[in-house]
């Protein structure tokens, strides 16, 4: 079976080792959210698909959900001793080595695509992973800042900010123009079934949608595409998704996000149980639904939701 699953960070990549459980058989590929990539130093780091690559390689710092296990952050000292920042945006030591083999490959010539299958020879993820595009798309938000209003990356917006002015848009720089990475609509049109993970819908899934020929690929394919929602009780599990989803005018609600994907791309959508309340709502605006436990708690509650996932895939199809 191909699987093809959108995923962003932290929610995708623990979905993913579920994933990988449920189908040990399956052949996987996971279209990774490179709006999150951001330049700093002089580097260019990729989050989005640094966590997917370190979780599933063993490297992943376990409780944090990003960056490398058994880090240190002297190189950060160093600079900011030379007065040298963002101080806000921890890079460590470990993770300094992938983004400065990734910026010495990318100013080689080389695509991000084929950056990343360089470095995941080394992490060996188990799936194949792709970056979105391989141009340069950067997730910008209008915020408000002290009365004034203005546009900073995303990570400054959740790293910096901690969302914690109000967001007025969420914009992904650069998407309009970006071409899907060599790949990505090959994938999808020989999938047997899509996957949404429970990934931020806006900045994860929704940036990885907004590349011009993805979605159209994934409603062409003609296979179910089933999602988990990340919204848990109206509220999401962990980040910062309830305050980007107002700013993109959709509530915070399990029934609030399938509908803003839509029956026309959207076949199935998995909620948690004390969202059992919303089956119907979400089974009237024509996707199918079912109410199971979504907390990735361990590797064996993510490995059911995947299981879930696959067998509503079934159902749909
Ligand atoms: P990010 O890039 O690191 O923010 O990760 P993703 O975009 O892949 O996933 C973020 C989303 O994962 C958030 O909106 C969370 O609500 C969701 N999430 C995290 N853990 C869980 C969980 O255990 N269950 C569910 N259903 N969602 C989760
Ligand atoms: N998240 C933070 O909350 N603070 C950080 O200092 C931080 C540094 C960082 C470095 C590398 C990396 O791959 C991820 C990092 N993240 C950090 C996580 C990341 O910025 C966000 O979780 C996601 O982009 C949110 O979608
Ligand atoms: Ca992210």
């Amino acid at each position: 079976m191909r699987i093809v699953v959108l995923a962003g960070g932290i929610g995708g990549a623990r979905f993913l080792r579920g994933l990988k459980q449920a189908a040990p058989d399956a052949d996987i590929t996971v279209i990774g959210n490179t709006g999150d990539d951001i330049h700093l130093f002089g580097l260019k780091v990729c989050p989005d698909l640094d966590t997917v690559m370190y979780t599933l390689g063993g490297g992943i710092n376990e409780e944090q959900g990003w960056g490398r296990a058994d880090e240190t952050f002297h190189l950060k000292e160093e600079l900011a001793a030379y007065g040298v920042g963002p101080e806000w945006f921890g890079l460590g030591d470990r993770d300094f080595a992938t983004h400065i083999v990734r910026t010495q490959m990318i100013g080689a010539g080389y695509p991000l695509s084929a950056v990343t299958e360089a470095l995941c020879d080394r992490w060996k993820p188990g799936v194949r992973l792709i970056p979105m595009t391989d141009d340069r798309v950067e997730t910008h938000v209008a915020v408000e800042v002290d009365g004034e209003r203005k546009a900073v990356h995303f990570q400054e917006y959740w790293v910096r900010l901690r969302a914690s002015v109000p967001a007025y848009a969420v914009v992904p720089v650069g998407a309009e123009q970006a071409k899907p990475a060599p790949g990505v609509l090959e994938a999808i049109a020989e999938a047997d079934v899509v996957l949404f993970p429970p990934s931020n819908p806006v900045v994860s899934v929704g940036t990885i949608l907004a590349v011009p020929g993805i979605r159209e690929a994934i409603a062409e394919a003609g296979v179910p595409v089933v999602g988990l929602s990340p919204i848990v009780g109206d509220a999401p599990v962990r980040g910062m998704a309830d305050k980007v989803l107002a700013a993109v005018g959709v509530e915070s609600t399990a029934a609030a996000v399938a509908e803003h994907y839509g029956s026309g791309l959207l076949d199935g959508w998995l909620v948690d149980t004390v969202d059992a309340g919303a089956v119907e709502r979400i089974e009237s605006a024509g996707i199918r639904c079912r109410a199971v436990p979504l907390m990735m708690t361990d590797l064996d509650a993510t490995t059911r939701m995947a299981q879930e996932a696959l067998e509503l895939a079934e159902e749909v199809r």
